[in-house]
């Protein structure tokens, strides 16, 4: 079996997992929820479906219920060219950060330290 088989049979075991282990989004109120929306329009994640750091992510944004748009590198060529030549390398997943009112976006790549941030700005 080549790696790659490997990785794609274990990316839908994640996802079958995780699609029975889903857990329920933490709740905010209003004004809480339009604070997050906004923030999270700073953000977006370069992934794909059957990478298990990725899944890790888009499981944790469940959990915490943020709006991050989620750029797949597999289907689009163009994320994965950003990611490349603006990030400086393609892995994923990279948390792309917006700083408001500044050019250059900070590139975090490593699920535990994107996790790590999301944690900081959006858990309660
Ligand atoms: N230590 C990294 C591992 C990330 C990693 O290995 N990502 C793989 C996908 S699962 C990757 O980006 N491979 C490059 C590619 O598929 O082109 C993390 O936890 O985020």
């Amino acid at each position: 079996m080549s790696l790659i088989t490997l990785r794609k049979s274990l990316g839908h075991a994640y996802i079958l997992i995780n699609s029975i282990t889903f857990l329920k989004p933490i709740q905010r109120n209003d004004e809480e929820q339009l604070y997050v929306n906004l923030a999270c329009q700073h953000l977006s994640l370069y992934q794909f479906d059957l990478c298990p750091c990725c899944l890790k992510i888009r499981r944790y944004l469940h959990q915490l219920d943020l709006p991050i748009a989620c750029k797949d590198i597999e289907k689009n060529i163009q994320y994965r060219h950003e990611l490349e030549q603006l990030g400086g390398l393609v892995q994923v997943p990279c948390l792309r950060i917006n700083k408001m009112g500044r050019q250059d976006d900070k590139w975090l790549y490593e699920s535990d330290d994107i996790i790590v941030y999301l944690r900081k700005h959006f858990s309660k």
